[in-house]
C-alpha cells in the first residue's frame, strides 16, 4: 500500500535549508484542516461544517527549495467536560508541546468568545514562534486579529489573512493567502534537513484515510448530535490486482441514530460508501471497494480506552 514512511531524504537541498514541525491551532471551524489540505495540494484532512470534525493530530508535509514543513493539524479547541473533548484538548496541548512553529487560526468571521480567549492564553504561555492566520477573509469580518493578539500579549512573526479556502482545490495560492502562509512559516523553521522525500504530502496510513474519509461523508450527510456520535472502524483491507477491498464498521451510540445512518431503504448508507470509494479512488493507485456495515455501540464517547486508542 502506499505511503509510507520512507527514511531516504531529499538531496537537492540548499546550504540554508529550513525543516520543522508547524502545529495548527484554533477554535473548532476555524478552518485548520481546510488550510493544511490547501498548503499541501490534496485532501490530507478532512472537513465540514460540523465542528469537531477533526479528532487526531494528522500529518501534512510541504515541500519546496527552500524548505520543508512539516503541518500538524489538530482537533479544534473546545472548551468542555466531556471526556472526548478533554482527550482532544490534552492531544493539541501535546502537539504544541512538540512543534517548531504554530499557526494560531482565528476566524475572522466569528466574534471572539471565551474558547478565542482561553487559546489566546495558551499560546502566549508558550511563547513559540508564531504565525498568526485569519481565515474566511471573504466573509465580513467580526475581529481584528492584530488588536485581538496586541489585547492578549501575543507577539506572531508574521499575521497572514487567507480567504476562499472552503474550496481549496481551486483556491489560488497567491489571492487566497496560501503563499503568503508558506512564506511565513519557513520564515522561523529552524535550519534543517528534510524529514521526508519531496513528494510526500502526509504519512497517514490507508487504514486510516479509509476511515477518515468515510467518517467525513457520514458527518455531511448526517445533522444535528449524529456526526459526533459516528466513529469509523476498518476491520480490514484486502489488496487484489485489480483493487483495494476494505470492510469498515460505522459506530453510533443508539439505534435511533443508527436508523438514521443507514436511512430509508439502505440509501444514505449506499451514498455515504458511493461518495467514499470516489474520494478514495482519487487518493490510491487503484480503485477501493468498501463494504459498510452500521453498528451501534452504547456511549463510546465515555469509553477511555477506546478513546485513547481513537484520538492520538
Ligand atoms: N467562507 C470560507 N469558509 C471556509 C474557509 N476555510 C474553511 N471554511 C469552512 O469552514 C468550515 C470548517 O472548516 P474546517 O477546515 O473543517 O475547520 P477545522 O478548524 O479543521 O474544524 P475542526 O476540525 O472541527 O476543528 C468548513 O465548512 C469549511 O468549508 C474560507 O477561507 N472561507
Ligand atoms: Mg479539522
Amino acid at each position: 500500500l502506499p505511503l509510507n514512511i520512507l527514511s531516504s531524504a531529499v538531496n537537492n537541498q540548499s546550504p540554508d535549508f529550513v525543516s520543522g514541525v508547524a502545529a495548527l491551532v484554533g477554535r473548532p471551524s476555524s478552518g485548520k484542516s481546510s488550510l493544511v489540505n490547501a498548503l499541501c495540494g490534496a485532501k490530507v484532512s478532512i472537513v465540514s461544517p460540523v465542528p469537531q470534525t477533526t479528532r487526531n493530530a494528522i500529518r501534512g508535509i510541504v515541500s519546496d527549495s527552500r524548505g520543508q514543513i512539516v503541518l500538524l493539524d489538530t482537533p479544534g479547541y473546545h472548551l468542555s467536560e466531556k471526556s472526548i473533548n478533554l482527550h482532544m484538548r490534552s492531544l493539541v496541548d501535546g502537539t504544541v508541546s512538540e512543534a517548531d512553529a504554530l499557526l494560531y487560526l482565528i476566524d475572522s468571521s466569528r466574534m471572539p468568545g471565551d474558547e478565542e480567549e482561553a487559546i489566546a492564553r495558551l499560546l502566549a504561555e508558550r511563547a513559540l514562534p508564531t504565525v498568526v492566520v485569519a481565515t474566511k477573509c471573504d466573509l465580513p469580518s467580526r475581529i481584528d486579529a492584530a488588536s485581538f493578539c496586541a489585547e492578549h500579549g501575543l507577539t506572531p512573526r508574521a499575521i497572514v489573512e487567507t480567504r476562499g479556502l472552503d474550496d481549496p482545490e481551486t483556491a489560488d495560492r497567491g489571492a487566497s493567502g496560501v503563499a503568503a502562509v508558506v512564506d511565513a512559516v519557513l520564515a522561523i523553521l529552524p535550519e534543517g534537513p528534510p524529514w521526508y522525500p519531496e513528494e510526500f504530502y502526509t504519512d497517514q496510513d490507508p487504514t486510516f484515510r479509509i476511515a477518515e474519509i468515510v467518517r467525513e461523508r457520514a458527518i455531511l450527510r448526517t445533522r444535528d448530535e449524529v456526526p459526533h456520535a459516528i466513529y469509523v472502524e476498518v476491520a480490514d483491507i484486502e489488496e487484489t490486482e485489480r483493487e483495494y477491498r476494505a470492510r469498515v464498521f460505522l459506530y453510533v451510540e443508539r439505534e435511533s441514530q443508527k436508523g438514521i445512518l443507514v436511512g430509508r431503504g439502505a440509501s444514505v448508507v449506499s451514498a455515504i460508501r458511493t461518495e467514499s470509494q470516489r474520494i478514495l479512488g482519487e487518493l490510491f493507485p487503484k480503485p477501493v471497494r468498501l463494504s459498510l456495515q452500521v453498528k451501534v455501540r452504547p456511549k463510546w464517547r465515555h469509553n477511555e480506552a477506546l478513546l485513547k486508542k481513537l484520538i492520538r
